[in-house]
């Protein structure tokens, strides 16, 4: 790597300079109307500042599908690509400061080197992410047959090592969780002793627990079905929670939106999770099907609002309520980086939204079983067009008003294609 392109400071401050006028006065219109009704603008946006979401390193490539995948120009070659590109995505946002690893796909040679390289762009590492739902190429017994679940014992202990071996690397780069999504099931009726699955299952995170420092902490991930089509062992957040109590107190429930049957109530989910002490966290993505990687509020805005609404509500209960958020996002027709911006945004839109919800109203409408004004309550902040504040607290953070106009106008990929000339296919996929 000779030189390594990045978009100059100044770049964003003259592509926000002719937009300045239009945001102001979009804020002040929209402060003067949530004044009426008891908002401080200001202090939102305070709040919105302070908000962040991980991305993921394999987000920055494009994902594919099972069928194919479409490479885009100028893909990350590397881990060290990868976290130029992430860096770049929260110069433009301003709200996702740290990237969380897929092990062994990002694995460094030095992981000094690497958490230098990423101090030196501002960006942290949120939860590594362990694979254990492919081969390595070199020998290793195979996972085809599972993981943590497998008959074998070998296997198993070969994949309890890689996770140990992950909460190591964790620790020398200063991450401080593990999350723990295993490809083990059945593709076919008769294939699996459910019961036995489970239990072999315990045993091995057993292991992986012990490993976890004390201030460590180790989301579990449940999936309802893919890549085993027929059933998958860690399938709802019953089965996840009951393995999250069994293990102890730093093992807690992570959600990704597209692991759900169509229509779950997955607002509902995340009450029981905060109730019982399990939320880890969220791999946000957007689903109409299945597990579609969609980005985040591109099909169901009103579900992350609701959810939001779980979120913020429970921060206001416990002000030391901090759930991991991270984006899980395939990204196949788009450029990634946009899509990530375009989705982080998403995210605090619905945070924004939920907090506008006129709480003690809400609980009036509540207690009165005035089910139509209750939902009138939360349709209030949902059809709040926050875009000003938004736009304010990504501005007052030294980021774009207009993210993805100034990424275009910065010629930032066509740069990245000439920097990076493609060898072979990058790492990424869909989890
Ligand atoms: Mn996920």
């Amino acid at each position: 790597m000779s030189t390594v392109y990045r978009i100059p400071a100044d770049a964003i401050a003259e592509h926000n300079r002719p937009l300045e006028q239009a945001v102001a006065d979009d804020f002040a219109h929209l402060s003067g109307q949530l004044a009426r009704r008891g908002v401080d603008a200001g202090a939102i946006v305070e709040r919105v500042r302070r908000f962040a979401v991980a991305i993921p390193s394999w987000g920055v490539g494009t994902g594919g599908t099972r069928f194919a995948r479409f490479p885009g120009p100028g893909e990350p070659r590397n881990v060290f690509e990868k976290l130029d590109d992430c860096a770049t995505v929260h110069q433009l946002v301003r709200v996702t400061p740290s990237v969380s690893l897929h092990i062994p796909w990002d694995e460094p040679d030095d992981p000094a080197e690497l958490a230098g390289y990423a101090r030196e762009r501002g960006l942290a590492f949120d939860a590594m992410n362990s694979n254990t739902f492919q081969d390595r190429p070199g020998g290793e017994l195979s996972y085809k047959f599972g993981s943590l679940t497998h008959t074998d014992p070998a296997v198993r202990r070969q994949a309890v090592e890689h996770n140990l071996a992950c909460i190591e690397l964790g620790r020398a780069l200063g991450s401080k969780a593990l999350t723990l999504w295993i490809g083990d099931g059945a593709n076919f009726p008769g294939q699996h002793d459910f019961r036995a699955a489970l239990e072999r299952y315990l045993e091995s995170a057993r292991a992986i627990y012990a490993g976890v420092p004390n201030d460590g902490q180790l989301f579990l991930e449940h999936k309802l079905f893919e890549p085993a089509f027929y059933a998958t062992v860690i399938n709802d957040w019953g089965t996840s929670y009951w393995v999250a109590r069994e293990l102890g107190p730093k093992a807690k429930c992570l959600v990704d939106l597209g692991h759900h049957a169509p229509n779950t109530n997955i607002e509902m989910i995340v009450s029981r999770l905060i109730q019982f002490g399990k939320l880890a966290g969220f791999h946000f993505n957007d689903s109409k099907y299945g597990d579609d990687d969609l980005d985040a509020g591109s099909i169901h805005p009103f579900q992350l609002f609701l959810i939001f609404c779980e979120l913020v509500a429970a921060g206001a209960r416990d002000a030391s309520f901090a759930p991991a958020y991270m984006l899980d996002q395939s990204h196949n027709v788009t450029d990634p980086l946009e899509s990530l911006m375009a989705s982080a945004i998403e995210l605090q839109r619905a945070y924004v939204q939920a907090l506008l919800v006129d709480r003690a109203a809400l609980a009036r409408h509540q207690q009165a079983n005035d089910a139509l004004m209750a939902l009138e309550t939360l349709k209030a902040a949902f059809r709040t067009d926050v875009r000003p504040l938004l736009a304010v607290a990504r501005r007052q953070s030294g980021g774009a008003i207009d993210p993805i106009g100034a990424y275009r106008h910065s010629g930032y990929r066509a740069r990245k294609e000439s920097e990076r000339p493609q060898e072979r296919a990058t790492g990424s996929g869909i989890v």
